[in-house]
C-alpha cells in the first residue's frame, strides 16, 4: 500500500487522577497520533511514550521530532507491501521505537482495513475477550491504598498492581494483601531498586504476589537473574524488553518468568508478536502493558492481547478510569466484569476517530 499522506497531531491531555509511580508524577500529558492515508483508508497509530523521560528516554516530544524529521520523510510517497518492508525503510533510526511503533501499528489497521478484516485475525490472535487488571499509583498512606485496591477489585478487575519505590512496599503491600487475602496482586518497582535491598524483595516474596514487576535497572538482566534465583515469586520484566532478541536473552539468563508486553517499547506488532513467541518457547506467559494510552493505542493493545501467550490480565483497563471528554474516539473501551472486549465497529483497528475533538485538542499539527 502507497502511503500516500501521513497526518500528525500533538494533543494535550488531561488524565483523571495524579498517576505517582517511582520515576515521578503524571497527570497533564502530552500525546502524539498519526493518521496514515493510502487509497481512501485510513490507518491510526497512537505514540506511547510519557510527557517526561522517566520510563524511557522517549517522549512525546522526542517522538514528534524523530517522525517528522526522519520516520515519515523515509516512507511518505512510498509503496509497501508488508510491515518488514515498512521497517527495512526506518531501520536507519536506532531506537526510537515508540516514534516508529505509531507508524508500524498504523500500517497494520491500513493493511487489515484494505482486506476488509479485524486486525486481530490479521496478527493471528484467537481470545475474543481480554482479561484486565489495574495498575495504581502511589497513594498518601496506607489506608488509601487498601481503599483504592477494594474499590477496583469490586469494579471487577482480575488483578491490582500497585507501583511501589523505595521505603513504600512492604507496609501497604502488607497491608493489602491482610484486606484482601485470595486477591491476585503485584507490584511495580520502575528500575527503582537496586540487588543490595534484597531484604525488601524477601519481605514482598512472603506476600504471595504473582509477579513483581521491573524491580532493577532498567538495561541489567544479570543483576535480575541474581535476584529470581532467591525468590519464589517471578519477576516480570517490562523495561529490559525491548526486543525478541532482549526477550531471549533475559529468559534464557533467569532474569525473570514473565514478560510485560507494550507495542511501543518493542516497535510495533510484528516485533511484539516475536517478542510473544519467544516467551511461549519458553514457557512464560506475557501480558499486555500499559502507557496510559488513549483509544487508539487501547485498542491496538487490545487486538494484540488476543494472541494465544497472553495469559494474564493485562493494563488495558477502562478508558473510563482515565479520561474524561478528552478520549479520542467513539467507542468507550470499557471493561465489564474485568473483561475487555476486542473493538469491532467495522475493519482493522475497530474504532472511530472523533475528528471536532481532535481538532480541539492539538496544540501542533503536521501533515508530511
Ligand atoms: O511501568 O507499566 C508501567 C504507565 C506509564 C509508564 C509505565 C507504566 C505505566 C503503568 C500504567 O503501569 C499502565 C496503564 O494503566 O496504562
Ligand atoms: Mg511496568
Amino acid at each position: 500500500m502507497k502511503i500516500e499522506r501521513v497526518e500528525l497531531r500533538e494533543l494535550e491531555v488531561d488524565l483523571k487522577f495524579r498517576f505517582e509511580t517511582s520515576f515521578g508524577v503524571e497527570r497533564d500529558l502530552r500525546k502524539v497520533v498519526l493518521v496514515l492515508h493510502s487509497e481512501g483508508l485510513e490507518g491510526y497509530g497512537e505514540v506511547t511514550a510519557g510527557t517526561v523521560p522517566g520510563y524511557s528516554y522517549e517522549t512525546s516530544a522526542t517522538a514528534w521530532t524523530a517522525l517528522s524529521d526522519y520516520i515519515l520523510p523515509a516512507v511518505v510517497g512510498r509503496d509497501f507491501a508488508t510491515p518488514t518492508q515498512l521497517l527495512a525503510a526506518v531501520a536507519r533510526v536506532r531506537g526510537h521505537n515508540m516514534a516508529v511503533a505509531a507508524l508500524e501499528t498504523a500500517f497494520w489497521d491500513l493493511q487489515a482495513k484494505a482486506a476488509g478484516i479485524p486486525l486481530w485475525q490479521l496478527l493471528g490472535g484467537s481470545h475474543t475477550e481480554i482479561e484486565v487488571g489495574a495498575s495504581l499509583g502511589i497513594q498518601g498512606s496506607v489506608a488509601e491504598t487498601v481503599a483504592i485496591a477494594e474499590k477496583h477489585l469490586a469494579e471487577g478487575y482480575r488483578r491490582l498492581k500497585f507501583k511501589i519505590k523505595p521505603g513504600w512496599e512492604v507496609e501497604p503491600l502488607t497491608a493489602v494483601r491482610e484486606a484482601l487475602p485470595d486477591a491476585s496482586l503485584t507490584v511495580d518497582a520502575n528500575s527503582a531498586y537496586a540487588l543490595n535491598d534484597i531484604a525488601v524483595f524477601q519481605r514482598l516474596d512472603e506476600l504471595a504476589l504473582d509477579y513483581i514487576e521491573q524491580p532493577l535497572a532498567h538495561d541489567d538482566l544479570v543483576d535480575h537473574a541474581e535476584l529470581q534465583s532467591q525468590l519464589s515469586t517471578a519477576i516480570c520484566l517490562d523495561e529490559s524488553i525491548h526486543s525478541a532478541a532482549d526477550a531471549r536473552k533475559g529468559l534464557a539468563l533467569g532474569s525473570g518468568r514473565v514478560i510485560n508486553l507494550k507495542l511501543g517499547r518493542v516497535r510495533g506488532h510484528l516485533e511484539s508478536r516475536r517478542v510473544h513467541d519467544v516467551a511461549m518457547a519458553f514457557n512464560a506467559p506475557v501480558w499486555c502493558g500499559g502507557m496510559l494510552e488513549l483509544g487508539i493505542g487501547r485498542a491496538h493493545n487490545l487486538h494484540l492481547s488476543t494472541l494465544e501467550n497472553f495469559t494474564l490480565p493485562g493494563d488495558t483497563a477502562s478508558a473510563t478510569r482515565y479520561w474524561g471528554d478528552d478520549d479520542i474516539i467513539e467507542q468507550r473501551l470499557d471493561a465489564v466484569a474485568g473483561l475487555q472486549s476486542v473493538p469491532h465497529d467495522g475493519p482493522g483497528l475497530g474504532v472511530t476517530l472523533r475528528r471536532d475533538l481532535l481538532e480541539r485538542l492539538s496544540v501542533r499539527q503536521l501533515t508530511i
